[in-house]
């Protein structure tokens, strides 16, 4: 299809990538294979209940048009909101304890404008109405993984791909694949934060008509940052990245100090200091906790850096987004 084609910018082939808002609908629904069904050691694999209601959320997510509509609402079982309830009460005394302030800040406007709460899982129309007013950051559903390209792309229109569907019941408090808590939870609040919604769309941006090796690299930034990244704040580590804010047992094992009299071990994971080009080129575990992460001297330093890596690497052109046109600019003919 035409989203596979090449474009020629200056002499060079460059690969497709989305101009307009819409076009992100082009992109949104070619989920990986084990996207969307469900491989045979998912907790969810024999629950025929759960793969059903998986296959409707991911219909919605595949019929939606992001350009002219609202994302429908969905009523959501008891069962999903005992899951919900489930990951919210571990995680409240851990997200006062690790989570950055930014983070900190936001929940409690969540809480104040989108109902979140233990009780009810916000619809993810009221979210995106919230995000778009507050940040000019945008959500749009899908059915499940897509490709880092893809993905990314979605995030320099700052456009985020989120799941709706929710974590089996039997694992409630690790998973390896999104799912409704951990976007909600874990990604949802940060991107309250405009100035790490900038720095997300930063990486979105760079990897517009990327290489292939360049999006390996992008991804790993953003895995390394959006997903698993610490910053210090006053002395301390705390958490602001999106998989570790939404699981229990990681963000412990991320930012607990070790106590007096501990020994130094091999459980333990390593944290060097955020440097995009060395995240670049460390591969990730993705069924694991990770065995390193980057800590970043705040958010602020943490975008610098990045904006930096990203204007080191070669493209034939620079994008720009128009938020008034949700328009990708580049300053060369096409
Ligand atoms: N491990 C995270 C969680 O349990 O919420 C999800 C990570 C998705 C990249
Ligand atoms: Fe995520």
């Amino acid at each position: 299809g035409m989203t596979d084609r090449l474009l020629v910018l200056d002499e060079k082939e460059v690969h497709w990538f989305p101009r307009h808002i819409s076009e992100l609908d082009l992109i949104a629904n070619r989920t990986l294979d084990a996207g969307v069904d469900l491989e045979a050691d998912h907790p969810g694999f024999h629950d025929v209940a759960y793969r059903k209601r998986r296959a409707h959320l991911a219909d919605i997510a595949l019929k939606h048009r992001m350009h002219h509509e609202t994302i429908p609402s969905t009523e959501y079982t008891r069962e999903e909101v005992e899951t919900w309830g489930m990951v919210w009460d571990t995680m409240k005394d851990l997200w006062e304890k690790y989570a950055c302030k930014e983070y900190k800040t936001s929940m409690r406007l969540m809480e104040r404008h989108c109902n979140y709460s233990r009780d009810a899982i916000p619809q993810l129309s009221a979210v995106a109405s919230f995000l778009k007013e507050h940040s000019n950051f945008r959500l749009r559903p899908v059915a499940g993984l897509i490709s880092s390209r893809d993905f990314l792309n979605g995030l320099a229109f700052r456009t985020f791909f989120c799941t709706q569907y929710i974590r089996h019941p039997s694992k409630p408090l690790y998973t390896p694949e999104p799912d409704i808590c951990h976007e909600l939870l874990g990604h949802v609040p940060m991107f309250v934060d405009r100035d790490f919604c900038d720095f997300s769309q930063e990486i979105g941006l760079a990897s517009l008509g990327a290489s292939d090796d360049d999006i390996t690299r992008l991804a790993r930034c953003y895995w390394y940052s959006v997903e698993f990244g610490l910053c210090r704040e006053d002395g301390t580590k705390k958490a602001y990245g999106a998989g570790l804010l939404s699981s229990f047992g990681e963000l412990e094992y991320a930012c607990r100090d070790r106590v007096d009299g501990e020994e130094e071990d091999d459980e333990r994971p390593e944290i060097r200091p955020w440097d995009p080009e060395v995240a670049a080129n460390l591969e990730f575990p993705i069924t694991t906790y990770q065995p390193v992460y980057f800590i970043a001297d705040s958010l602020q330093d943490g975008k610098v850096k990045m904006r930096k890596y990203c204007e080191g690497l070669s493209r034939p052109f620079h994008a720009l987004f128009n938020s008034q046109t949700e328009t990708v600019h580049i300053d060369r003919p096409v």
